[in-house]
C-alpha cells in the first residue's frame, strides 16, 4: 500500500462553522490528519510519499471550469473586497433555491459564493485552494499507482484533507471542495479501467460523488450512510435514487437508521460489495470516512476501533485494485487508529 499524503493540508484551517445558530470551532481541522500520520509512523503499512505534479485532466473532467476558477480566486477576491477580510473565513449566507435563477449573471462575491455552495459549515480560508489542489494530486497519484498493465501496487491511499465526497461538479459543502474520490475514479477510467466502482463508507451520504456520476454508466457509485431522513446532507441519499440515462442502475444508496451497530452496517457493506462484483468493476475507490465510529461527535453509528480491521479485510476480499481516499471522522484522537486499522486489515 502506497500512501500519498498531502503536505499542504494544514493550509486549510477554518476557524468556525455555522452549527445550530452559532459559530463553533470547525470539526474538520488539521489535527485529524496529523493523528493518521502519527499512527502510520507507529504502524507502517507501506511507503509514505508526497504527490508529484501529475496531469490534472481528471480534475477538470469531474468539476466545471467556472467552479474551479471560482475556488482558485475566492480568497483573493474576498481580501480585495476589504483588506480586513484577511482575518476572517469566507462563509456563504445566501443560496439560489427553487425559483431563483441559478445562472443569474450576478458578479457580487456573496452571490457567486452561494451559487457554488450548499451549506454554511464549510469555510474557505487563505490556503483552502492550495490544500485542496494538493489533495487532488494525491488522488491522481494514488490512482495511477494501481493502474496500467504493470501497476506499482495493488492498493494506494490519498491521505488528504479537506475531504471531498460532498463536493459536486460545481459546488462545495460538507467540509468538501474538490471531490478526491471522483478525481481518483476518473483517473482510473482514463488509465484504462473499463468500469470503476466508488464505495463510500463515510457516515454521511456521498452526495457529491453521486451527482458527478449520476448519468454515467462507466462508474458505479455505492454509499452506506446514515438515513437522510434524519442525517446530513438530508436532501439526497435515499434508496430510490438509482441513476439516470446511461447511469440507470449505476447508483446504490444503502441508508441505515441512526444508532446502527457493526452487524447491521457490515451487512450493508456486503450488499454494496456484491453490487460492485455484479457490475464487473475493474477497480475500486473507497471513500474512507471513519465518522461511523461510536465516539464520533457528529455521527450516530456504533462501530468500535477493532471493527475497522474487519472492514479492511472485507474490502481486500473484493480482490480489486483499490484506491482509498480520506473523508470524514471527527473523534480526532481516534481517527488515526481507526484509519490505520482499515489499512492494516486490508493488508492482512
Ligand atoms: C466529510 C464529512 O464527513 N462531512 C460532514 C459534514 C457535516 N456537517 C454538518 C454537521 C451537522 C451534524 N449535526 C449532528 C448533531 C450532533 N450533535
Ligand atoms: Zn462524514
Amino acid at each position: 500500500m502506497i500512501i500519498f499524503h498531502n503536505p499542504q493540508h494544514h493550509l486549510h484551517d477554518g476557524r468556525q462553522e455555522m452549527f445550530r445558530g452559532r459559530l463553533v470551532p470547525c470539526h474538520e481541522n488539521p489535527s485529524r490528519l496529523d493523528y493518521v500520520i502519527n499512527e502510520l509512523q507507529r504502524r507502517p503499512v507501506g511507503p509514505l510519499r508526497q504527490p508529484g505534479e501529475p496531469d490534472l485532466g481528471p480534475l477538470h473532467r469531474v468539476h466545471s471550469a467556472p467552479y474551479l476558477d471560482f475556488l482558485a480566486q475566492a480568497w483573493d477576491d474576498w481580501v480585495a473586497l476589504n483588506p480586513a477580510n484577511a482575518e476572517l473565513d469566507i462563509l456563504p449566507s445566501i443560496w439560489p433555491v427553487r425559483g431563483f435563477r441559478h445562472e443569474a449573471p450576478s458578479t457580487n462575491f456573496t452571490a457567486r459564493l452561494g451559487r457554488f455552495s450548499f451549506d454554511s459549515g464549510s469555510p474557505i480560508t487563505a490556503g483552502t485552494w492550495t490544500a485542496a489542489l494538493a489533495g487532488a494530486r494525491c488522488a491522481i497519484e494514488a490512482a495511477l499507482a494501481v493502474s496500467g498493465p504493470a501497476p506499482e501496487a495493488r492498493a494506494a491511499m490519498a491521505l488528504t484533507r479537506p475531504p471531498g465526497h460532498h463536493a459536486g461538479p460545481d459546488f462545495f459543502g460538507g467540509y468538501c471542495f474538490i471531490n478526491n474520490a471522483a478525481v481518483a475514479a476518473q483517473t482510473l477510467r482514463d488509465a484504462g479501467a473499463r468500469r470503476v466502482a466508488v464505495l463510500d463508507i463515510d457516515y454521511h451520504h456521498g452526495n457529491g460523488t453521486q451527482t458527478i456520476f449520476y448519468e454515467r454508466g462507466d462508474v458505479l457509485t455505492v454509499s452506506v450512510h446514515g438515513d437522510p431522513r434524519t442525517e446530513y446532507p438530508f436532501y439526497l441519499g435515499y434508496a430510490d435514487e438509482t441513476g439516470e440515462g446511461e447511469g440507470r442502475g449505476c447508483n446504490l444508496n444503502l441508508p441505515l437508521p441512526t444508532g446502527s451497530d457493526f452487524a447491521t452496517w457490515r451487512a450493508a457493506l456486503q450488499q454494496g460489495l456484491d453490487a460492485i462484483a455484479r457490475f464487473g468493476a475493474e477497480a475500486l475507490v473507497v471513500s474512507l470516512g471513519v465518522d461511523t465510529f461510536e465516539g464520533d461527535p457528529i455521527s450516530q453509528f456504533k462501530l468500535a476501533s477493532a471493527d475497522y480491521l474487519q472492514v479492511g479485510a472485507t474490502l481486500a476480499a473484493a480482490g480489486l485494485p483499490t484506491v482509498f481516499v480520506m473523508e470524514g471522522g471527527y473523534a480526532v484522537a481516534d481517527v488515526g487508529i481507526n484509519v490505520v486499522n482499515v489499512l492494516q486489515g486490508f493488508a492482512g
